[in-house]
């Protein structure tokens, strides 16, 4: 990829240091799925049952990043990255989700990050991003306590054999996601529906995070960075109408103080646990030392951000469109708050529907600085197009760039107001299997195509290598 040196003088630069990465997840990008002894997550059972991902798409394939990696770290490099986060699969370094490493799942690993690392691109892992052993979901999956053990153990494993040369780690990506779209209204893997079941998941992957924060503490080098990812909503009530902001308290309370309050408080917010009482038996669930394990202090708060919440009551809803942005499900991913009624923020929206508002990212970036004062990392922001070669092969993605530089302005708007934000990847690097949604929702700055897994970096790549060599927006 040529990269032009750009004339064009900075007006927003961002603090020196700062970060500059992309990010992906091991599902959504590696493919050989059986390879190096990897045993199948549940995203290959569910990706492989009749209807529930967009035409039958599964990871099997998916970019052939376990092969092509060299390559894909070569592109990063030419686009400048400063860092990279990518996610381990559980699977790959512990088969079956038990019992000691695997060593061809371990080399995986070293040999990509020493590739990084040769490149100057420092290598951000995320320990789980979804892909949890099938075997371990049969055992009962997240709303069964051994899970969160089971995961800590994992968790010691990665980081043993990888600690040297990783110094930053991620526990979780979006548990919101695995409890409440996986076990909830199910349109992510393992498709269970049971409200109770998503809570219990909720309060197991704040254990495992929490678990996972004392393996990584006592297997590291004594300065390495430990962090979390979050898809916190940036709820907005649709009036001030108190029956609309009591609809917005209450997916605030499930969607994101679940996570929150128990990791950065050391408790369960008693709105929460009075919305949803008639569904889990918070006492049993939530056994003594918990939330003292939960709360262990963390370096960094990843924040996963696409676009704002909208919420109303149900009452002042009547005759509005209702858009939730979560998939089709005839099941609430929202226990406790299912007759909330979910709307658009706006109508520019990007292909899957979501409409773009980079306020959401600076209001939510500077409360949580204000609320929790620690370092902030944008660990996901983008959006999917429809993108299409043009007869060159060129692919030119304007609203992309339109998208990523109205939101890095955003950051730098968080950071004017005071926020500690130390960086930024951008989602995604490549286009892959976007989950349900299968391969026809591209968030990639570098196009792929399916047929040959040639790589096509985007103009948005191009102008992303221009905005990191300039350190800032034009
Ligand atoms: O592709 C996903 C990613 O795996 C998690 N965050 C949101 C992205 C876009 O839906």
């Amino acid at each position: 990829m040529t990269v032009t040196t750009p004339s064009v003088p900075v007006h927003r630069a961002l603090p020196a240091g700062f970060a500059w990465g992309a990010a992906t997840a091991a599902y959504q990008i590696e493919g050989a799925v059986t390879e190096g002894g990897r045993t199948p997550s549940i995203w290959d059972t569910f990706s492989h049952t009749p209807g529930r991902t967009e035409n039958g798409d599964t990871g099997d394939t998916a970019v052939d990043h376990y092969h092509r990696f060299r390559d894909d770290v070569r592109l990063m490099a030419d686009l400048g990255l400063t860092t990279y986060r990518f996610s381990l699969a559980w699977p790959r370094i512990q088969p079956t989700g038990r019992g000691p490493a695997s060593q061809a799942g371990l080399d995986f690993y070293r040999a990509l990050t020493d590739e990084l690392l040769s490149h100057g691109i420092t290598p951000v892992a995320t320990l789980y991003h979804w892909d949890l052993p099938q075997e371990l979901e049969d055992a009962g999956g997240w709303p069964h306590r051994d899970t969160a053990h089971r995961f800590a153990e994992y968790t010691a494993l990665a980081a043993e054999a990888l600690g040297d040369r990783i110094s930053t780690w991620t526990t979780l990506n979006e548990p919101w996601c695995s409890a409440f779209l996986g076990y909830g209204s199910g349109v992510h893997a393992p498709g269970r529906t049971d409200p109770a079941d998503a809570l219990k998941a909720a309060h197991h992957l704040n254990l495992g995070h929490g678990l996972a924060v004392g393996a990584l503490r006592a297997a590291l080098p004594g300065a390495s960075r430990i962090a979390v990812s979050l898809n916190l909503h940036a709820v907005r009530p649709l009036s001030d109408h108190p029956d609309d902001l009591a609809a917005a308290r209450r997916i605030d309370a499930v969607g994101n103080r679940v996570f929150t309050s128990p990791m950065f408080k050391g408790r369960y917010d008693e709105d929460l646990l009075k919305d949803t009482a008639h569904l889990v038996r918070w006492e049993e669930l939530v056994h003594d030392g918990d939330l003292a394990e939960i709360s262990r202090p963390i370096d960094l708060l990843g924040l996963n951000y696409y676009n704002p919440t909208v919420v109303s009551s149900a009452e002042n809803a009547r005759n509005l469109a209702r858009h939730d942005g979560h998939g089709d499900s005839p099941h609430s991913p929202w226990p406790g708050a299912e007759d909330v009624a979910f709307h658009r923020a706006n109508d520019d929206l990007t292909a899957m529907g979501w409409p773009i508002d980079p306020t959401g990212l600076s209001d939510t970036l500077t409360a949580l600085h204000r609320e929790f004062g620690l370092p902030l990392l944008v660990t996901e922001n983008g959006a999917a197009f429809e993108d299409v070669p043009d007869a060159d092969g060129a692919v030119h993605d304007p609203e992309r760039i339109r998208y990523l530089e109205s939101h890095l302005g955003a950051v730098a708007d968080a950071i004017e107001a005071g926020a500690d934000v130390r960086g930024y990847y951008l989602w995604s690097l490549l286009d892959n299997f976007e989950w349900a949604y299968g391969y026809g929702k591209r968030f990639g700055i570098v196009h792929v195509d399916y047929a040959t897994q040639q790589r096509t970096p985007k103009s948005s790549a191009h102008w992303y290598s221009q905005v990191i060599r300039r350190g800032g927006l034009a």
